[in-house]
C-alpha cells in the first residue's frame, strides 16, 4: 500500500512536509522582550549583523574605518551596510540574500529599494506581537536561548526576574570557565563565590554551585553549552581539560543537563572587527570522541565549525548514542555547506541529527535562516526519497511527515528525552 502513485507525487509530498513542519530553534541569541535592547531586532539590526559588517569591511573605501564606524549611530552604520554591501555589490552573500528574503517574506517592497519606508514599518511594530509573528513565519514552535551569567548586560533582567517567553527556551553558556578560568573566577568570586584564579578543589567546587544556582535561576536550561577554540583537547593537562573534567561534567551529571559544545571558532583575528573579527580553524574530533567515550552516561550536542571537521565528526557520531550532531554553524550556515552537510549526515547517520540551528542574533534572521534551511533541506531529502522509491520502497506521508520532523528537531527532543 503506498500514497504515493509516483515519485513526482512523493517529491511533492516531501516539499510540502519540509515547508509545514515546525522547526525547534536549537541555538540561538535571541532574548524575551522582557530584556529590552538585548533582543535585536528590525531592519538596523538585520543590516548591521555582524556577518554583514565583516563583508562591509572587505569593500569600502579605506576612508570607512572600523574605528569610524564603531563611533556612528545603528542607522548610519546600517546605511554604510545598505550602500556598499547591497547597492554597489549586489546583495549575493548569503547573509545579505538573508535581509532581502527576510524584508519579502514580511510583505515588504524590497524592489523598491526603499529604506526609509522599510524602516518606518518596522518603527510601527510592537515588539511581543512581532515576535510572535516572526516565530509563526519562520514556523518554529520554540527556540534555544544563549544566556550568559558572565555576561553583565544579561545579568540582572534574571535576577530581576524579567518575565521570560514561553517560546524562548534557556540555555546556560559557560565558555569562560572553560577557556578563560581566572576570568571567570573572578566574576564568581564578585558574585559571591570561593573561587580563585589557581584551579584548586575548593575553587571547582564553588563553580559547580554558581553553574547550579544559576540553572536554577535560568529556571530549567535546555542544556550548558560553550564554544570551544580549535586548539581543545581532552583528555589534557589543560586548565580548560580541567575544568571541563572538574566542574563541567559534574554539573551536567548533577543537573542531567546535555552539554552542547561549538568547537571550532578562532576568536578575534581581527579584533577591529568586534564580533566580525571571529575566524575558523580545524578542530580535533578526538577530544569529542574521548568525552563521549569517558562519559557515556553524559549527553554531548556537537556543532563544529570547520568544514573539514564535518565527515570526521558524522563518524564519531555513528559510534556514540550518547552524541548528537546539530546544525551547520556560522560559517557553514550557507546552502552550498547545508547541501554538502546534510547528504554527508543523512548517508552516514540517517534522520538521526539536527540539520540545522538558526544561530539568530536579530529576531528577523529566523525567517531567512530558516526559509533557506527548508529549500536546501528539502532538496537533498527529495533526492534520497526518490532513489529509495526507484529501488521500491514506499514510505508513506506519515514516515516522511516523521523523518522531516526529525531533522527540524524531532531527533533532538527524542536525544533529550533518552
Ligand atoms: O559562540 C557562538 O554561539 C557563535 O554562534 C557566535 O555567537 C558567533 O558570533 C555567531 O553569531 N555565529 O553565528
Ligand atoms: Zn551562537
Amino acid at each position: 500500500m503506498t500514497d504515493f502513485s509516483d515519485a513526482d507525487a512523493l517529491a511533492a509530498a516531501v516539499r510540502k512536509a519540509v515547508d509545514e513542519t515546525p522547526i525547534t530553534d536549537i541555538h540561538t541569541h535571541l532574548f524575551p522582550p522582557s530584556h529590552g535592547d538585548l533582543l535585536l531586532w528590525g531592519v538596523d539590526e538585520l543590516l548591521t549583523y555582524h556577518y554583514l559588517v565583516a563583508e562591509l569591511f572587505t569593500v569600502a573605501p579605506r576612508d570607512v574605518t572600523p574605528q569610524a564606524f564603531w563611533k556612528l549611530p545603528k542607522r548610519r552604520q546600517a546605511d554604510l551596510v545598505w550602500e556598499h554591501v547591497f547597492l554597489k555589490h549586489g546583495a549575493l552573500s548569503e547573509a545579505a540574500r538573508g535581509v532581502v528574503t527576510t524584508l519579502n517574506l514580511l510583505g515588504l517592497d524590497i524592489a523598491g529599494r526603499d529604506l526609509g519606508g522599510i524602516r518606518a514599518w518596522f518603527d510601527a511594530q510592537e515588539v511581543e506581537p512581532y515576535l510572535e509573528r516572526v516565530l509563526d513565519l519562520a514556523g518554529i514552535d520554540y527556540a534555544v536561548m544563549t544566556n550568559d551569567p558572565f555576561q553583565p548586560a544579561e545579568v540582572p533582567h534574571w535576577r530581576d526576574g524579567a518575565p521570560g517567553c514561553d517560546r524562548l527556551r534557556p540555555a546556560l553558556r559557560i565558555d569562560p570557565v572553560i577557556v578563560n578560568w581566572p576570568a571567570a573566577a573572578q566574576t564568581m568570586r564578585e558574585a559571591g563565590y570561593g573561587t580563585a584564579p589557581e584551579t584548586d578543589a575548593q575553587s571547582y567546587a564553588e563553580a559547580r554551585r554558581f553553574l547550579t544556582d544559576w540553572a536554577g535561576t535560568l529556571g530549567d536550561p535546555v542544556y550548558l553549552a560553550a564554544s570551544l577554540p580549535p586548539e581543545f583537547r581532552y583528555p589534557s593537562d589543560s586548565p580548560s581539560a580541567r575544568t571541563m573534567r572538574n566542574v563541567v561534567l559534574p554539573t551536567a551529571r548533577e543537573l542531567d543537563l546535555p552539554i552542547a559544545l561549538m568547537i571550532g571558532a578562532r576568536k578575534g583575528v581581527n579584533r577591529a572587527l568586534g564580533d566580525a573579527g571571529d575566524s575558523v580553524g580545524v578542530a580535533d574530533v578526538t577530544a569529542v570522541q574521548k568525552l563521549c567515550a569517558e562519559h557515556p552516561d553524559v549527553k554531548f550536542l556537537v556543532t563544529m565549525l570547520s568544514r573539514v571537521n564535518q565527515h570526521e565528526l558524522c563518524v564519531c557520531a555513528r559510534k556514540f548514542g550518547n552524541l548528537h550532531l546539530f546544525g551547520c554553524w556560522w560559517f557553514c550556515n550557507d546552502p552550498s555547506i547545508i547541501r554538502e552537510m546534510s547528504l554527508q549526515r543523512l548517508e552516514l547517520l540517517g534522520a538521526t541529527f539536527t540539520a540545522n540551528h538558526s544561530d539568530a542574533r536579530v529576531l528577523d534572521q529566523l525567517v531567512y535562516k530558516w526559509r533557506h534551511t527548508r529549500d536546501v533541506v528539502g532538496e537533498v531529502l527529495v533526492e534520497k526519497y526518490r532513489l529509495l522509491f526507484a529501488a521500491g520502497w514506499r514510505p508513506t506521508a506519515e514516515e516522511i511527515a516523521r523523518d522531516v520532523r526529525a531533522l527540524f528537531g524531532g531527533a533532538f527532543c527524542d536525544f533529550l528525552a533518552k
